[in-house]
């Protein structure tokens, strides 16, 4: 079973895709974003995915890739054309190239014309590709910068793109009207900019007067790159964000640092312990943690004061879901080191962790 999945990073409207193999586990992502790692590593591990491999479809202009920072967390490999130029990859891919996840293949096809490094990832089967900054929804990538070139993009898009079967889907790297999908026969008839009767002298006037102002990250997005999205080492504001250092801490896909039961134990004396559920809950069967402090969820925005601010604060809640909103109400008021108790007093007491009161 192919698990797929389209995350969209809203700063630069860009796509990454999430391809996995089930009866293996392996993944791949197509151009993950560097503020985006965080995310995108919580998803493969909820899913249950090992990454092997990032794909750039290009050297983009608009933000940094996480191709760097995905491989220090995961240990996958980078991967990207050779005709980029960038340097720090582990593997360089060209046209017909093939990259395995599993039981899974990508196929490679080079397709100039937005930038030199553009590749489509057709899949398999061809029943999906990956068609970057080439082929967009009803449109198609710039070609005014980098190595833009609009007769090479038209001969892409003809030659890579439209030989591929009628109801092939395309997903672009990018969509700046939140449009998700199109596909091969949709374009072909319909892309106002090369479908239909459309030439290729038609094609580049169109592309020659598309007037869009350049991208805002341009100067930052291309040299970092062009080092795979390794950050310079200058702690300038490339630097991949740090982690937690009070406990061991879990983000999940949801956004919310999660903390285990056993993790809460170890730092007990050290955090503040807030259980968000109603007094009836807090005296009721399920007892409580030692120490912790009872404000119910209902009650939190206003009384918020009663909280130290210098000290972690754990959420606690019956299941962990009251508790997580309450995580993000802490943050909201400005409370920095906040994590939720993972399954709340259930997965404590299953644990065998102690409690007060309760009935056993
Ligand atoms: N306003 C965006 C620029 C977006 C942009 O230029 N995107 C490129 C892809 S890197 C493109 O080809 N856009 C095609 C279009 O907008 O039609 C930014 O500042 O980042
Ligand atoms: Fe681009």
């Amino acid at each position: 079973m192919l698990v797929f999945r389209q995350l969209f990073d809203p700063q630069s409207s860009t796509y990454t895709y999430l391809l996995g193999d089930r009866a293996s586990g392996q993944a791949v992502l197509i151009d993950p974003v560097f503020e985006q790692v965080r995310r995108d590593t919580a998803l493969l591990s909820e899913l249950g995915l090992k990454l092997i491999a990032t794909l750039e479809t290009h050297v983009h202009a608009d933000h940094v890739t996480g191709a760097w920072f995905m491989k220090q967390r995961t240990g996958s490999k980078i991967m990207l054309s050779a005709a980029s130029g960038a340097e720090g990859a582990d593997r360089y891919l060209g046209q017909d190239d093939v990259v395995g996840f599993g039981g899974r293949r990508l196929l490679v096809r080079a397709t100039p014309g937005h930038t030199n490094s553009c590749l489509t990832y057709v899949l398999d089967d061809r029943s999906i590709a990956f068609t970057g900054d080439c082929l967009m929804i009803r449109g198609s990538g710039r070609t005014d910068f980098q190595e833009g070139d609009p007769a090479a993009m038209y001969r892409s898009i003809h030659e890579q793109i439209f030989t591929l079967p009628d109801e092939c889907l395309l997903y672009p790297a990018h969509d700046y009207r939140g449009l998700t999908v199109t596909s091969v026969a949709e374009e072909r008839r319909f892309n106002p900019r090369i479908g239909g009767e459309i030439g290729i002298g038609d094609f580049t006037g169109y592309m020659r007067n598309l007037r869009l102002a350049h991208p805002k990250m341009i100067d930052v997005a291309v040299p970092g790159n062009l080092r795979c999205g390794r950050p310079k080492g200058d702690g300038m504001a490339d630097e991949p964000p740090a982690d937690p250092s009070w406990a061991a801490l879990r983000y999940s896909f949801a956004g919310v640092w999660e903390i285990d039961p056993h993790g809460l134990e170890e730092h007990q004396g050290e955090v503040q312990v807030l259980d968000v559920r109603e007094p009836d809950e807090f005296s009721g069967p399920l007892g409580h943690i030692n120490g912790a402090a009872l404000i119910p969820l209902g009650e939190l925005a206003d009384r918020i004061g009663e909280l130290k601010r210098e000290v972690p604060i754990v959420a606690v809640c019956r299941a962990g879901g009251r508790s997580a909103q309450a995580t993000v109400i802490l943050q909201q008021a400005g409370f920095k080191d906040v994590a939720n108790l993972t399954g709340g007093m259930l997965r404590w007491r299953a644990e065998g962790h102690p409690v007060d009161g309760g009935s056993a």
